[in-house]
């Protein structure tokens, strides 16, 4: 009974107004302008997965950490098939094997994290390959099925971490972040955050959000995430409807990488640590969770 009146407390707030709910911490529902895609940019740069495997001119893995927060980044757990890309989360109780690849700088940096027993999952970047400055970012995905992790579209370059009271030189832009699905019993789990980061990651780190908000069923289905990236603010959109703006610290003047990720909750390669709102790992081993991307696209104003 308790559940039901707070779910229609909660459906009753989120209805009144977008604002409303965001002043008690709750989602809300994209209520802004209308992106108006087609008369206002053209498509320069695209990933639509239609291969069979990660197209390497355009994209990275990013296993230089190895270790990443909860769990694991490592090349085997992303895939590309029937038009997607999948990043996979799954338990390895032995851990999963160095790539080759990888056997050279490790050797150069033998003080590099290796892997263990413990999650693992996966990040494509577009560093060394592909920048974009200003524009419209976009991704068309459905959200991976788990507490304690969460799936990302985001952007970067070097300069992020340059402490000088600016978002100017660089600007870490989260078009989304997944991390609410322990919130599904009382109805709010359908939600994504978006929000900033600059001046690195540790005294001097500044940064903004636009709270979350509401996605269509995004579990189980497709929704587009994107961001306008202009001269003077981000405007953030769910399915082409804005959700909320932002420009603290003044907009990157950078061109930036664009990163798909899933994190582990937690630290040190053990997950399980509420450290960042997800909820503890509800995944057991032999579960798997799986973020598709259909594409991802950049266009420039026309
Ligand atoms: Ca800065
Ligand atoms: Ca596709």
């Amino acid at each position: 009974m308790l559940v039901k009146f707070i779910r229609f407390f909660v459906a009753i707030l989120m209805m009144i107004s977008p604002t409303i709910p965001h002043t008690f911490g709750l989602p809300a529902i994209p209520k802004g302008q209308n992106l108006d895609l087609e008369s206002r940019f053209e498509l320069v740069w695209s990933d639509e997965f239609d291969g069979t495997e990660l197209d390497r001119t355009k994209w990275q893995y990013n296993w230089w950490e190895l270790q990443r927060k909860g769990g694991f980044w490592h090349e085997d757990m992303v895939d590309v098939k029937d038009g997607k890309l999948v990043i996979t989360t799954a338990y390895f109780e032995g851990g999963l094997p160095v790539p080759e690849a990888y056997h050279d700088y490790f050797e150069k940096h033998p003080t590099t994290k290796g892997y263990k027993g413990g999650w693992y999952t996966g990040c494509v970047e577009t560093r060394h390959h592909y920048e974009g400055l200003y524009g419209y970012y976009e991704c068309r995905a459905i959200l991976p099925k788990s507490t304690g992790m969460w799936s990302a579209f985001w952007m970067m370059n070097d300069g992020v971490s340059n402490v000088d009271g600016s978002g100017k030189d660089g600007t870490e832009v989260d078009v989304f972040e997944s991390m609410y699905y322990k919130d599904m019993w009382w109805g709010a789990g359908d939600a994504v955050v978006s929000g900033i980061h600059y001046d690195g990651y540790g005294e001097g780190h500044q940064g903004d959000s636009i709270g979350k908000w509401f996605a269509n069923n995004p579990y189980e289905e497709y929704n587009t995430y994107g961001v306008e990236w202009s001269p003077t603010e981000y405007i953030f959109y769910i399915n082409g409807v804005e959700t909320g703006r932002l420009s603290k610290g003044g907009v990157s003047q950078n061109p930036e990488y664009l990163i798909l990720s899933c994190e582990v909750a937690g630290a040190n390669g053990v997950a399980d640590a509420d450290r960042h709102g997800t909820g503890k790992m509800s995944m057991k081993p032999g579960d798997t969770a799986e973020f598709i991307v259909d594409y991802v696209r950049v266009y420039q104003y026309k």
